[in-house]
């Protein structure tokens, strides 16, 4: 591909583009409308945060030439699936099902791909649930079905997750291997702290579970 060439591509790419923010959008109001009617119905957030993030024609042109891929709209379309991306982040681990959960049964979002890195994390000891959905966005002439990655996790994964990705570009991607050994310690450490927070958490649950039941039974009203 010739400077020209490159060029109108890359302008066909910043509309195309256009789709992923109009998809992301409607997943991130979606999350938006779970967390708000979760705090009603339960008084209780299981949503710490939401970040989202599109990738930049600059960078979806790079991970295109680094996977071999087709330069072009539709190879891009079907092969990179992370040009939306939202990382929705949750204080305990059943938190992170629970949401995911809630998000897969909308009957306008299909499931794509799912790959859980908490059952089975990777040899570094990254953790996070992976969702690749997609859903409909209502063009003004057609229905664009869009590609969403939703990365679900912890706030202690999300802390760790951050921390080596600095690590990863600062020794571009060649990391001594006592920093590995560290970053994998401390990532069996975060995965033992989520364990123990989740069962104080199901503890208090159960302690507010039976005041209530002790509170109705004292107010026959
Ligand atoms: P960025 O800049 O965060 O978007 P893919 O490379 O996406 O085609 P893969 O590798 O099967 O296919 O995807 P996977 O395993 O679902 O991981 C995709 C994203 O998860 C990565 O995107 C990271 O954001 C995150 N991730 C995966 N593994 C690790 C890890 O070991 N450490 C950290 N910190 N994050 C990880 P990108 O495109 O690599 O980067």
């Amino acid at each position: 591909m010739n400077l020209d060439q490159l060029e109108t591509f890359r302008n066909s790419l910043a509309r195309f583009m256009m789709y992923y923010k109009f998809g992301m959008q409607e997943v991130s109001t979606k999350i938006d409308i779970l967390k708000q009617e979760f705090q009603y119905v339960h008084s209780y957030n299981p949503i710490e945060h939401v970040k989202s993030r599109l990738k930049t024609p600059q960078s979806i042109i790079g991970k295109a030439k680094r996977k071999d891929y087709d330069l072009t709209i539709e190879s891009i379309r079907e092969n990179i699936r992370d040009i939306a991306g939202i990382r929705i982040v949750c204080a305990f681990t059943s938190d992170i099902y629970r949401v995911a959960g809630m998000l897969m049964q909308q009957k306008d979002i299909t499931v794509v791909d799912y790959k859980d890195y908490i059952e089975t994390p990777k040899p570094n000891g990254y953790q996070s649930l992976h969702l690749v959905i997609q859903v409909p966005v209502f063009m003004s002439d057609r229905v664009e079905q869009v590609y969403v990655e939703l990365q679900i996790r912890t706030i202690a994964m999300d802390f760790w997750a951050s921390l080596e990705h600095k690590i990863y570009y600062k020794y571009d991607k060649d990391v001594p291997q006592k920093l590995r050994d560290d970053l994998k310690e401390a990532a069996d450490t975060i995965a033992c702290l989520d364990k123990k927070m989740e069962k104080i958490h199901k503890e208090m649950q159960a302690i507010r579970v039976t005041n209530d039941r002790k509170d109705k039974s004292a107010d026959p009203e």
